[in-house]
């Protein structure tokens, strides 16, 4: 703008520049030189390792770069209609090597590297994971990025940049877990992109007057920046590259000179520190909420800054307020940003003077609601007193949007005081609760679970009062996906190139419809093609046991069955079930004679997890895991055929090592707890067996490969509630009511893992209520597990089992998730705004 002519200088230079992908080896060298010797500052004969792997990634984000700025052009100029998924938590992992495969450069890089000296693979290995997550609901968010890329859907992320991500986890001397900071951006991030021009401010405190009617203005308090940086996410097989835009809280002036002119220096620093902390560290609780103002402030800040950035791109457009729904989808992963509602609100009502009404329908218009967990202790609730204090005028608004809520449900529903008070936004107590899901619920167009049977019971429990008031089909189903970009080429690239081999198929064709690989059923009874495919699965095994002997000083025995349950340590995912049948293996193990133990298949068992610091009993799993498997793995006349190991610090790139050397994975929460589970679909998209509960996403991927081909145990989720209710009424001793159980429980109270004591919490857990049941199903938790050894006795059907479950994955591919949503919510351009033209677009 206000210039004649664009570009200014020959159009031809400019768009060879524009254009310049790295894709030959010549170039790409030469961009990596460039990058040394610029960006890094360092002369070529002094580079490393992490050098080389900075200067390569800066490469390749030159590329994304590119790419990035062609495809917000692309969007721009189409007036799109864009949808933006805010998630407190992004569990990226590593980039470079994910970016290398969805750009189609990684031959290209890998000789590149080698004439300068390097092994790609080394330098994919000098990367720290961006741990900005929990577990699978932020790593559900870093998929759906993917595919709303690769699917060339105009979707940003929106989050927090948080400073430290998820703990490093550490075990001490006597098993526990201890928990280190996570300093990710330590050593500089070449895939984001700072965005000094992109700052907005933030309000808290002060004070909100009505002014007239609902309008008020709300002043005073404490403002802080936000500033915006961004990660490029590159699409699959497509130019196209979308942003996750993250914030950094930064204080408004850095220093309050007056306090220091009065010789107060800590006063002036204070108010730069307390901005700052805003966006300093990632919440490391799972399924848990505490009420602490800062997370409250988390929450208000990222979404304030992510509206302010949303309307402004919405006023480039140049429309009419009103149809901002036409063009901006909100989506809401949990109630985090639920504030995203009364923030719209307000700037609508106070700022954009829109009647109250009126915004109201452009705000349940705009947003959409997915529930991850029906969990008790996960539902937000805020106390009143302390978003008064730090948002008066959102807490204004909500008051305000309750009382004509409540006045609809009591027209609907007179005289039912019981169902207003259920479905109050404001839960009464001391003190009293906002409860941010009838918040989310109201304030959406529509609300989904993320599993068949999920989602039922979100209808039938948390959200049953709004089904009857809304009717059913406000509230629908995704079923969550995950990308088989990075669980299946990139962590498994043995697979990839087999299935792509046989099918005869360009990789493309089956990791962009990954319906594609049913395609393999026709070979299942080849066995040339079975003992290729047992082969991949034997190096992923040989690869797992490499990085254990390297991390642990372990050697294992690669042709044991490697059983493998990796996922946030919780109480309802009955890590303890699985520990229990552990020893349960070994006591078993020592009872026979030595004859006995030689006919055994030996099984080693892998751990991993991360606890919530404050999580005591989840904690204490850990520990018995870590001195169970000290035990077990010192003990000559067993360790040949059972070892046991936790392997520290799990994240993305440890699951990458993991899961495509599993034989079976375990997903053993109570029936009704596990909303979906993600990994589950990642064992299994890479030929690993499931051993579950009737639980969660398992049902449908039983359903997908046939129930004969899983292992499931346990009661099912009607059963769940009577059971609690007799353990509450009428308790049994656990040496009745599960005398195998009772045999482990007292090894391990009688010190048989180390001090019995230190365990007396953990085996209380079940020896007293028992709320997740493990009495209940460790009878049939058993037999599942000696079906599975059965199983594993005859190889060729057990490939067999593994080709087929591969091969029925295609449901769970995240495009599909993604293509649901974008066709039930967001209802942006599906398929219809093809990138290709990107290639030729017009400057
Ligand atoms: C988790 C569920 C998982 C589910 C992921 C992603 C939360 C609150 N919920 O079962 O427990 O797979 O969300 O949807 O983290």
């Amino acid at each position: 703008k206000g210039q004649e002519k664009w570009p200014r200088g020959d159009e031809k230079v400019w768009k060879a520049g524009l254009r310049g992908v790295h894709r030959d080896v010549p170039a790409i060298t030469k961009s990596v030189v460039h990058h040394v010797q610029t960006s890094l500052a360092r002369q070529p004969y002094n580079i490393d390792d992490f050098g080389a792997y900075q200067a390569a990634a800066l490469s390749v984000r030159d590329n994304l770069i590119v790419n990035w700025n062609n495809t917000q052009l692309h969007h721009n100029r189409k007036g799109n209609k864009r949808a933006y998924y805010l998630s407190l938590e992004f569990l990226m992992g590593r980039t470079f090597d994910n970016a290398l495969l969805n750009l189609d450069l990684k031959p290209q890089y890998d000789d590149g590297m080698s004439l300068l000296g390097f092994n790609l693979e080394d330098l994919i290995d000098q990367e720290r994971d961006a741990g900005l997550g929990n577990g699978g609901l932020g790593r559900l968010a870093a998929c759906y990025l993917d595919s709303s890329a690769s699917m060339e859907l105009p979707v940003w992320g929106y989050g927090l940049r948080y400073q430290y991500g998820i703990f490093q986890q550490l075990i001490g001397p006597d098993g526990s877990q201890l928990e280190a900071p996570d300093p990710w951006l330590q050593n500089d991030n070449p895939w984001e992109l700072p965005r000094a021009d992109v700052k907005y401010e933030v309000r808290f405190y002060g004070h909100s007057e009505r002014i007239e009617g609902m309008k008020a203005l709300w002043s005073g308090g404490q403002e802080v920046v936000a500033v915006a940086y961004d990660v490029m996410i590159p699409g699959y097989d497509t130019k196209n590259t979308n942003n996750l835009r993250l914030w950094e809280s930064k204080p408004k002036r850095g220093f309050d000179l007056n306090s220091f002119n009065a010789g107060d220096y800590e006063r002036a620093v204070e108010a730069s520190n307390s901005a700052a902390a805003i966006t300093s560290v990632l919440y490391p609780n799972d399924h848990t909420t505490f009420g602490k103002e800062l997370r409250l402030k988390q929450q208000y800040f990222w979404t304030a800054a992510s509206l302010a950035d949303i309307m402004r791109r919405f006023k480039n457009m140049e429309k009419s307020i009103l149809e901002f729904p036409d063009y901006v989808s909100i989506q809401l992963n949990d109630t985090h940003p639920t504030l995203a509602i009364p923030e719209l609100m307000r700037i609508l009502v106070d700022e954009e003077e829109v009647p109250w009404d009126q915004a109201w329908d452009i705000i349940t218009r705009t947003f959409f609601f997915t529930n991850h967990t029906v969990l008790p202790e996960a539902l937000e609730k805020w106390s009143v007193p302390l978003m008064q204090h730090l948002l008066p005028r959102h807490m204004q608004i909500i008051f305000d949007i309750n009382l004509i809520f409540l006045q609809a449900v009591e027209k609907k529903f007179p005289g039912d005081r019981d169902k207003l008070a259920r479905m109050s936004l404001i839960e009464e107590g001391y003190p009293q609760q906002v409860r941010m899901a009838n918040l989310a619920c109201i304030g959406s167009h529509k609300v989904n679970g993320v599993a068949e049977l999920h989602s039922e019971l979100v209808r039938a429990t948390i959200m049953k009062d709004f089904v009857d008031f809304y009717g059913v089909s406000k509230f629908f189903n995704v079923t969550n996906g995950i990308t088989p970009r990075r669980w299946l080429d990139q962590c498994n690239p043995g697979l990839s190139r087999l299935i792509s081999e046989t099918l005869k198929l360009p990789k493309a064709a089956f990791l962009k419809d990954l319906y594609q690989l049913e395609g393999l059923l026709k070979h299942i009874d080849d066995p040339k093609f079975q003992t290729m495919w047992a082969a991949v699965k034997q190096t992923n095994k040989e690869r797992l046991a490499h990085y254990v002997e390297v991390t642990t000083g372990h050697r294992i025995n690669t042709k044991a069955m490697f059983d493998i349950q990796i996922k946030r340590i919780h109480e309802y995912k009955r890590q303890t079930l699985n520990i229990f049948g552990v020893i349960h293996r070994y006591l078993a193990l020592k009872a026979m004679t030595s004859a006995q133990r030689k006919k055994v298949n030996p099984k080693v068992v892998f751990f991993g997890g991360k606890a919530a610091p404050g999580y005591y009993i989840a904690k204490l799993t850990i520990k018995l895991v870590v001195n169970v498997a000290r035990i077990v793995n010192a003990d000559p006349e067993t360790k040949d055929i059972l070892s046991l190991f936790f392997l520290p610090d799990y994240s993305v790139s440890l699951a990458e090592i993991l899961i495509p050397a599993s034989d079976i994975s375990q997903h053993i929460s109570t029936a009704g707890t596990e909303a979906s589970g993600t990994s589950n679909m990642k064992f299994c998209l890479n030929g690993g067996l499931l051993l579950g509960t009737v639980d969660g996403a398992n049902i449908e991927i039983a359903e997908e490969v046939g129930e004969q081909n899983v292992f499931f145990f346990g009661h099912l989720t009607p059963a769940v509630e009577d059971l609690r209710y007799q353990h509450m009424y009428h308790p049994v001793p656990l040496e009745k009511k599960c005398p195998g159980l009772a045999r482990v429980v007292n090894e391990v109270a009688a010190g048989r893992f180390g001090d019995g004591n230190a365990y007396e919490p953990l085996l209380n857990t079940v020896r007293k209520n028992d709320y997740y049941l493990l009495t209940e199903d460790f009878d049939s938790y058993l037999q599942a597990l000696k079906l599975v050894d059965e199983a594993y006795q005859d190889r060729t059907e057990w490939i067999k089992k593994s080709i087929r479950t591969t091969a029925k994955m295609g449901k769970f591919s995240s495009d599909r998730a993604i293509q649901d949503y974008a066709q039930e919510c967001w209802q942006t351009g599906v398929k219809s705004c093809s990138l290709k033209v990107l290639q030729d677009i017009k400057w």
